[in-house]
């Protein structure tokens, strides 16, 4: 497949992958898997080949199917298998199961092996510092619930392999009552044969969600620091002692490491700028740049930057800290809202929260999360109503005006995290705002312009920083060629679902054709065209690429491809108001477009 991809970047696209909004190149990662990587960005590989193994296409089929769009395409029969046509239909199964358990490439993560390198992302200054010699002792906490097994063991693997054994004293794993198949007997086993007994396995009693299960863990330990981890992530060298330095020299600092990218798909580990944690009135987190003139100096990029918030899986903080501030609300379920609140309450309540760019450490990010709570609740809704009405006075009105559907919400008694803020006498939301996040724009003026933002950052609250925002990186419309009609919306241009039709070229939003640097093609830059069986349609961008990615040359008399779907993009007849119809690239009558910029 990666001859197709190269194909396809070089000449069909013939733009580079670029970044969005953060000026930052990505860094090579040089590991084995760098051909899955080129391969999964540009064709979606995955699907590609799953749909022409489930049809049964051989080769020549093929190629029969991508000759017309791609005539370059090699002929030869050993380029052909490593195109992916020879397949292993227990590969395949496999990492179809695991997207679904995981939402990431078992099947990758399972030919890393427990060990491997990863890219020294740091700072080439982060090199020169020396820490004290008798730093703080760590206990490290990850909560997992039907976590990966093979990715688990590599996130303690690399623990192991890149921190000191004069700091790391205990490794905690604190199973959420996984319900996977024989997965915390396997680990057991695994455990007790392979690492030495600072690793420890442990098992909540009932599903608690991954803040009730971080305090059964901290309750466990005894050591100096905690150190919070999620269960699907690779330490930097060096993570660990600018964390402990930082702590050491002041109980009330929380550090945080620089969360790099472990790629989903490909699991290539790649470096992330350095940005801030914020939030919006949706009381979603963001990542956003420093404030201007954070970076002047070069000593700048190694020394720690104050942070508003934290996305929440990966910090260091004192144990007795922990404690003495509250630990976490207990009263929060399985997933969201606990950082915010944890944020808030270091910063209110006397402490301070810090990124330390000298420390790095590897997530995965996945598109989506591949579990729910088990009643089906909103629990980043309901957790956020506890934030609201605890920490943030009547700045929460702000939160509540964008949710209207929370009001009637019941979110429990709040009434001992209350009396928790009056006991540790922290200053109010307001002091936070002005001293801590002044960036923070209030709802006032052009609410309503405000608010849709935030609607749509919501759908966008699982992505990493680079997928967040959409970059367009030309703008055309479809020109039937030889005719003077475009595609444009058979409803209107805002309607979910809608056909695509001909209509006479009229340079309107509603003909108006935005591509974005993953090839979608967004109408107006609200919809995306999606490929369909018969039609496509204007759909949602879900920025997955597949059935929304679409390849062409981007001159007159282009075919128009959908890789996902293996077909062009046709017309049911070449007349005004016919439908778009996606169409057999190799049809004789396929029609070609023009792309009139
Ligand atoms: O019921 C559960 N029980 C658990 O033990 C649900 C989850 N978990 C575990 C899970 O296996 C994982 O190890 O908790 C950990 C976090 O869950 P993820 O990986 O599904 O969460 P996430 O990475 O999508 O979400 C981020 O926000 C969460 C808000 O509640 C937590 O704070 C996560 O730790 C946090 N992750 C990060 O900050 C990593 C960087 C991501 C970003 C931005
Ligand atoms: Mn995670």
């Amino acid at each position: 497949t990666w001859i197709i991809s190269l194909y396809l970047y070089i000449n069909l696209t013939n733009n580079e992958p670029t970044t969005t909004h953060i000026p930052f190149k990505f860094a090579k990662t040089g590991h084995p898997l760098n051909s899955f990587d080129r391969d999964y960005k540009v064709s979606k590989s995955y699907r590609l080949r799953r749909k022409f193994f489930n049809q049964g296409t051989n080769s020549k089929q093929l190629i029969n199917k991508l000759q017309p769009v791609y005539p370059k395409l090699s002929t030869d029969k050993n380029e052909l298998s490593q195109l992916g046509l020879v397949k292993n239909i227990d590969d395949q199964r496999k990492k179809d199961e695991g997207y679904k358990k995981h939402a990431y490439n078992v099947l990758i993560s399972e030919r890393l092996s427990y060990h491997r390198d990863v890219p020294d992302t740091r700072n080439e200054l982060c090199k020169n510092i020396s820490y004290s010699a008798d730093l703080p002792t760590a206990a490290i906490i990850i909560c997992f619930y039907n976590e990966h097994y093979y990715t688990l063991l590599r996130t303690v693997h690399s623990i192991i392999d890149r921190t000191p054994a004069s700091v790391l004293k205990e490794i905690l794993l604190v199973d959420d009552f996984s319900d996977l198949e024989n997965l915390h007997e396997n680990l057991s086993t695994y455990i007790t044969k392979n690492f030495d007994d600072r690793v420890k396995l442990i098992k909540t009693e009932r599903r608690e969600g991954l803040i009730r299960a971080r305090l059964f863990g901290a309750r466990r330990t005894k050591q100096d620091v905690i150190i919070f981890l999620d269960s699907h992530i690779e330490v930097n060298v060096g993570w660990i002692e600018p964390l402990l330095q930082r702590i050491k020299d002041n109980y009330t600092n929380v550090a945080m490491p620089v969360i790099d990218i472990i790629n989903a798909d490909t699991f290539a580990y790649t470096a992330s700028p350095l940005v801030r944690g914020g939030f919006n009135w949706g009381l979603h987190f963001k990542w956003e740049n420093l404030p201007k003139g954070t970076l002047s100096t070069k000593m700048d990029f190694i020394k720690p930057i104050k942070s508003p918030t934290m996305a929440g899986g990966l910090f260091a903080m004192s144990r007795k800290y922990f404690t003495d501030l509250g630990e976490y609300d207990a009263g929060m379920n399985i997933w969201g809202g606990e950082n915010l609140e944890i944020s808030f309450r270091i910063w209110m309540c006397g402490g301070r929260l810090e990124l330390i760019p000298c420390s790095r450490v590897g997530h995965v990010f996945r598109q989506r999360r591949p579990y729910g709570a088990p009643d089906g609740q909103d629990t980043m809704l309901h957790n956020s109503l506890r934030v609201a009405n605890v920490w943030m006075d009547s700045y929460k009105e702000y939160f509540l005006n964008h949710r209207p559907d929370a009001k009637r919400i019941d979110f429990g008694d709040v009434s001992s995290r209350v009396q928790l803020r009056k006991e540790l006498k922290c200053h109010d939301f307001d002091w936070y705002l002005k001293n801590v996040y002044p960036e923070l724009a209030l709802p006032t003026d052009n609410e309503e312009r405000l608010k849709k933002k935030w609607t749509a950052l919501e759908s966008d609250k699982f992505q990493p920083w680079h997928l967040r925002k959409r970059n367009y990186v030309d703008q055309y419309l479809m020109r039937l060629s030889n005719t003077s009609l475009c595609v444009q919306a058979a409803k209107d241009i805002k309607s979910k679902g809608s056909n695509l039709v001909l209509r006479k070229c009229v340079r309107t939003k509603n003909q108006m054709w935005y591509q974005s640097d993953k090839n979608e093609l967004v109408l107006g830059q609200l919809l995306c065209l999606q490929a369909g069986k018969k039609l496509p349609i204007l759909y949602k961008c879900h920025e997955m690429g597949g059935d929304q990615e679409w390849n062409h040359k981007g001159e007159n008399k282009s075919a128009i491809y959908n890789i996902a779907a293996g077909t062009c993009l046709g017309a049911e007849e070449q007349k005004l108001g016919a439908f778009i119809t996606m169409k057999l690239c190799s049809d004789p009558n396929l029609i070609s477009w023009d792309i009139v910029r």
